[in-house]
């Protein structure tokens, strides 16, 4: 039996899990949840990250004797680290508007199929090479550590960049599976900051103690350190004919491939292909996700989920649709208001009431899915039979639901932790328990966790003119 801790960071909390994992055991314990989010100065939105250091060691701090720590988080973000080691700045938001237009700018140099040939990453505005672009201070950098990396760099003064999480900067060459030196070039970040690659399952080093605290001794190993890699590997999958919506403040939704496939559909549908553990690729779109509706209740100062998805189940459906994925959705504010204007905008009269907001994004989220799922099976060539929605979003009822409805596929939802037991499961299998490939540790997940089953109903034509009043598709 392995006892070891997940942290595990999203984009609006952050949490110490103890994970235990044997031959038949596969179990999580929160040991600290905390806060996270965007912190505004001035006009910049930051991360917190010293609060998070200091969080993550007091979970750690709490966890007891432990075989091994390992780290994801959301992806794309960084610090920079100058010569002596020291953080140059506070890392900053993905949500923040210094890349308002970089893309466009980048773009001029470097093209949108270059680009797409080497790294197969999809175009978000936020990715690691545009925020490089509009970065004040890579001239004193000596080092860029994505936030994972970051982190196990004070746990153990060790330097790396993780492969799931380098894969999502759009400076990493998807086929050579190496740092793209002809991209960084061309777009002016120095080679010399971006570490070393490792591995997944690979050991960064050992905790420092008297810097951290801990206990001296124990390992930090690397993981699928961005939190959607860790999340797929406890997709709890039985064969390999299953799509995949990892769900929270965004929804990945996608397949898992053995290859990137970088043809011209998959770039102008705007798909990623992003690194996954074992060398698999996660071929997948961003959809906005549950972002939209935090950021709803955040303005409406209510933080009863279930009474909003009551009202909203009851709420006439197809009232109103939105583009999910609209760039106005993107950074923090007014969401009611937003969503608002996009109506008007789009000639619908706007919901009147929190119900009818709630069911207008779960409906439109739902065809941004299974418009998603469709594309995604066509450019690959990957039929599937049933469609797995994991993380926090799992819980959400009303939304898999429709879901279902929307994709015309059967739902499995769980786990709901699912990026921390990808974490754990991961460090176990490095440790020497035997799950000796993705396979094995999906049948831990399927065999010690329930899942809830969702099947298609109502009628798929209002599905099929819903998609038709939205994208204009048919
Ligand atoms: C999910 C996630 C997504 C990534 C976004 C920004 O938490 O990691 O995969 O596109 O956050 O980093």
């Amino acid at each position: 039996m392995k006892r070891v801790a997940a942290v595990d960071l999203g984009a609006s909390s952050g949490r110490v899990m103890l994970g235990t994992v044997g031959a038949d055991t596969l179990e999580l314990a929160e040991i600290h949840r905390f806060w996270n989010g965007p912190v505004r100065l001035g006009n910049t939105l930051h991360w917190d990250v010293l609060h998070l250091y200091r969080s993550m060691l007091d979970g750690l701090a709490q966890a007891g004797p432990l075989d091994s720590i390992g780290i994801d988080s959301w992806a794309v973000d960084y610090g920079l680290l100058d010569a002596a080691g020291r953080l140059l700045g506070n890392p900053i938001h993905y949500r923040d508007s210094r890349t308002d237009g970089v893309m466009e700018r980048v773009l001029e140099s470097v093209s949108a199929e270059d680009l797409y040939a080497i790294t197969g990453l999809q175009q978000l505005p936020f990715n690691t090479i545009y925020q490089l672009a509009a970065e004040g201070l890579l001239e004193q950098a000596e080092t860029l550590l994505m936030i994972p990396d970051l982190l196990g760099y004070w746990l153990t003064g060790q330097v790396g960049a993780e492969r799931t999480n380098a894969s999502t900067t759009q400076l990493y060459d998807v086929r050579a599976r190496a740092w793209s030196s002809e991209l960084a070039q061309r777009v002016g970040v120095p080679i010399k900051v971006l570490p070393e690659l490792r591995e997944p399952g690979d050991v960064i080093g050992t905790v420092l103690p008297e810097e951290t605290g801990l206990a001296a001794g124990t390992p930090v190993i690397a993981v699928g350190s961005h939190d959607t890699a860790s999340s797929v590997v406890a997709v709890p999958a039985g064969d390999e004919r299953f799509a995949y919506i990892s769900s929270g403040t965004w929804s990945l939704v996608g397949l898992e491939l053995e290859e990137p496939v970088l043809s011209a559909e998959a770039r102008e549908a705007n798909f990623t292909n992003e690194g996954g553990v074992d060398g698999r690729i996660r071929f997948l779109r961003n959809v906005m996700g549950l972002w939209i509706l935090q950021e709803c209740q955040r303005v409406w100062g209510s933080d009863d989920l279930p009474g909003l998805l009551r009202a909203a189940a009851d709420a006439p459906p197809f009232a109103v649709l939105i583009d999910p994925d609209a760039p106005e959705f993107l950074a923090p504010g007014n969401m009611p208001r937003r969503i608002e204007e996009h109506c008007r905008a789009t000639g619908q009269e706007p919901p009147r009431s929190q119900a009818a907001t709630v069911r207008c994004v779960l409906e439109s989220l739902a065809l941004a899915y299974r418009r998603t799922l469709r594309q995604a099976q066509t450019i690959a060539d990957r039929p599937v039979d049933v469609l797995h929605v994991i993380g926090g979003g799992s819980q959400n009822e009303l939304l898999c639901q429709l879901t279902a409805d929307a994709c015309g596929l059967p739902v499995l939802a769980g786990p709901v932790e699912a990026s921390a037991l990808g974490n754990v499961l991961v460090q176990a299998r490095a440790l020497g328990e035997p799950l000796p490939d993705l396979g094995a540790m999906r049948a831990l997940v399927r065999s010690t966790h329930q899942l809830r089953r969702y099947q298609p109903q109502g009628k798929p034509a209002d599905w099929d003119a819903a998609e038709s009043r939205l994208f204009g598709i048919r």
